[in-house]
C-alpha cells in the first residue's frame, strides 16, 4: 500500500477536521442541483464555500422527479437559517425558480451546460425570471458556481467585518497572480 508523504497526511487530517467541524456547523448556504450529472459543475461552489469557512451542505433536489422535496427543502430554508441557496439545473431549468418561489433566502441560479444546447437553454431559464420573483443569475457552468459561491460569500460578508477581510485578501491573491502571469510568458 502506498503512503502519502507525511506532509499530505497532515493536510488531509487539517481538512477531514475542517469538513468535520463545517458538517456540525449549522448550515448557511445550501448547493442544491437538479441531478448527480450537474455535481461536476456546482462542486466549485461548494470548494469555495468550504475554503471561506461557510458551513454549507449539498444536496441533489430535482424540481422534476422530486417536486414535494424542493417545496418541502425552500419551506424549511430560511427556518433552518440559511442565508442563501445555490441552485444549478440544466435544460428547462426551473429549480432556481421555483425555489424562489417558495421562499425569500436569497437564490443563486447557475445555468448547468446541456447537451444539446450547451447551457444557452438553462441560462434562458433562469435568468428570464417574470417580475416579482428574482434569481440571480450566474455564468454557465463550473466559473458560475465558483461565482455564486463567491457572491455568497460577499453577502455574508455585509455583517461579517473577519469574512470581508478574508474576501479582500482573496481578492489581492488573484490579483498577484494574475501580475505574476506576464513574466510566465517568457
Ligand atoms: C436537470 O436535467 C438537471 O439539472 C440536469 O442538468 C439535467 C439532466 O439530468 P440527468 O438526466 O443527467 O439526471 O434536471
Amino acid at each position: 500500500m502506498e503512503i502519502a508523504p507525511r506532509h499530505l497526511q497532515f493536510k488531509d487530517h487539517l481538512f477531514l477536521h475542517r469538513e468535520r467541524a463545517l458538517s456540525n456547523a449549522a448550515v448557511v448556504v445550501g448547493v442544491v442541483m437538479g441531478s448527480r450529472s450537474d455535481w461536476e459543475t456546482l462542486r466549485p461552489a461548494t470548494e469555495i464555500l468550504a475554503e471561506f469557512g461557510i458551513p454549507h451542505e449539498a444536496r441533489v433536489v430535482s424540481a422534476h422527479r422530486m417536486p414535494d422535496e424542493m417545496f418541502a427543502y425552500a419551506e424549511g430554508a430560511a427556518k433552518r437559517g440559511l442565508k442563501a441557496i445555490i441552485a444549478g439545473a440544466g435544460g428547462a431549468a426551473h429549480l432556481p425558480g421555483m425555489l424562489a418561489a417558495k421562499t425569500v433566502v436569497p437564490v443563486l441560479g447557475v445555468p448547468v451546460a446541456s447537451k444539446h444546447l450547451q447551457g444557452v437553454d438553462s441560462l434562458h431559464s433562469i435568468v428570464q425570471m417574470p417580475k416579482g420573483i428574482p434569481v440571480a443569475t450566474f455564468a454557465i457552468g463550473p466559473g458560475g458556481a465558483a461565482n455564486a459561491a463567491l457572491f455568497a460569500v460577499a453577502m455574508l460578508a455585509n455583517e461579517n467585518a473577519d469574512l470581508r477581510q478574508r474576501l479582500e485578501a482573496y481578492r489581492a491573491r488573484q490579483t498577484d497572480a494574475a501580475r505574476a502571469m506576464t513574466a510566465a510568458l517568457k
